[in-house]
């Protein structure tokens, strides 16, 4: 007889920053059988599903109670009876229930919480891990990015840009690589103290130091100082976010770094030059997040950079496809609750494959124990997944990277230099 869905409940629980956010538990033939934790941003794209926040006085107006009720009262009704392996009729059963673009009805919270959760049950229906469930090719262990230099929203110093990034293509496999970022990040901590005091190795919101720095260069010097000091310069290519629609200055159209009003062209040229003087393999958000043209211009200029986007495309197929359609960067960011469900998520990950671009997994800044993002990246063969540097809910991701590695045995292949598209 087939599996059903008997149960689902969604509660509200507490993230890494200590916001609110959801945890959605589904049973299956009267057993427990999956739970996901709803992840948020705080750097957020304005094309993002609407998440469902209760507002008011209670937790600084970021409670989760309606996104909850959502869940417990409008969908779980519409799920009861229903297979819990049937992820793509489920997804597009939670988008008709929503009936909006953005999921502004019911919430991208309530509805990628219920798709995530949906997906671990029929995981567990199957007998299969996670990343196994979602595509039984799955192999390809990602390239991680360690953001080591936080700024922009995710932290509390001047830092334009959002991330300063490692990316260990040299490495043998995962963990060899988690030890090359995190021998780099001893010798940076010890840098930073020198030239700024032990209060500058505080870290963001993603467990990256951030120290009062400015602008692009003095990030990036230090940084390669620490590679170099490290002796895995050959073994390295660097990474970054520069979130740039969030030191765009929207009144005046402008570009804005260390006080200095900058053009589009002018931030174009400073790319270019970062790339001529250091061995730079991946640009996320170069430019702000409505500048398509601007972005399919900077892709050509810097041909063998990949050029993500996040903001840009918010993992969401119409706008990954108006990008596609001029050449704006050659790789989307992969964030699942960005556009609501799974299949949502998977089919813009599948397009972009298509249209000859990469995929990068992502976390959120917003994140918890949960580490769903890990499976995701192996299901996806994505080759690469940006998920933080210290704390454990972006170690978390990490270590189930090497628990998967170990599983797969002589079937798991590292991405290495193939990151952008490994397979
Ligand atoms: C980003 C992310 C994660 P947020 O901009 O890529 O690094 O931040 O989750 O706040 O959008
Ligand atoms: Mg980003």
């Amino acid at each position: 007889m087939a599996s059903k869905i008997t149960d689902l409940k969604a509660r509200e629980i507490i993230d890494c920053r200590g916001f609110p956010t959801v945890e959605v538990d589904i049973w299956v033939d009267g057993e427990f059988s999956g739970r996901a934790d709803v992840p948020a941003g705080r750097s957020t794209g304005k094309r993002e599903a609407v998440e469902l926040r209760d507002g008011g006085k209670r937790w600084g107006g970021q409670g989760t109670l309606k996104a909850v009720q959502k869940v417990n009262q409008v969908i779980k009704p519409e799920l009861l009876g229903l297979d819990p392996t049937a992820q793509r009729k489920v997804d597009e059963l939670l988008c008709e229930l929503d009936g909006t673009e953005n999921k502004a009805n019911l919430g991208g919270n309530a509805t990628i919480g219920v798709s995530l959760a949906l997906a671990r049950a029929g995981a567990k229906t199957s007998g299969l891990p996670l990343y196994k469930y979602i595509n039984s090719n799955a192999h390809v262990i990602p390239v991680p990015l360690v953001n080591l230099i936080n700024g922009g929203m995710l932290t509390s110093n001047d830092l334009e840009i959002q991330e300063f990034i490692v990316m260990p293509i040299g490495a043998e496999n995962l963990k060899h690589g988690m030890q090359m970022c995190y021998e780099i990040n001893f010798i940076l901590h010890d840098l930073i103290v020198e030239k700024y005091g032990k209060i500058a190795v505080n870290v963001g919101d993603e467990g990256g130091f951030a120290p009062p720095m400015t602008g692009i260069n003095e990030p990036m010097e230090t940084l390669a100082r620490a590679v170099e000091a490290s002796g895995y310069a050959d073994e390295i290519v660097y990474g970054m976010d520069a979130a740039a629609s969030h030191w765009y200055d929207w009144e005046k159209g402008v570009y804005r770094m260390e006080g200095q009003e900058m053009s589009r062209e002018e931030v174009i040229e400073m790319y270019v030059n970062l790339c001529a003087k250091y061995p730079v393999g991946s640009i996320e958000d170069p430019l702000m997040e409505d500048d398509f043209e601007g972005h399919a211009i900077l892709t050509e200029k810097l041909e063998g950079v990949q050029i993500v986007g996040d903001d840009l495309f918010t993992t969401n197929l119409k706008f990954i496809k108006q990008g596609v359609e001029i050449g704006a960067a050659n790789a989307i960011l992969w964030k699942s609750n960005q556009v609501g469900t799974v299949t949502e998520a998977l089919d813009a990950a599948e397009f972009a494959y298509q249209a000859g671009y990469g995929v990068q997994v992502s976390e959120r800044s917003g994140e918890t124990e949960d580490t769903a993002i890990a499976d995701f990246s192996v299901a996806l063969n994505a080759g690469q997944i940006k998920t933080g540097t210290t704390r454990s809910e972006r170690t978390g991701k990490y270590n189930q990277l090497i628990r998967i590695t170990e599983e797969l045995g002589p079937k798991a292949v590292y991405a290495g230099k193939n990151f952008h598209r490994p397979i």
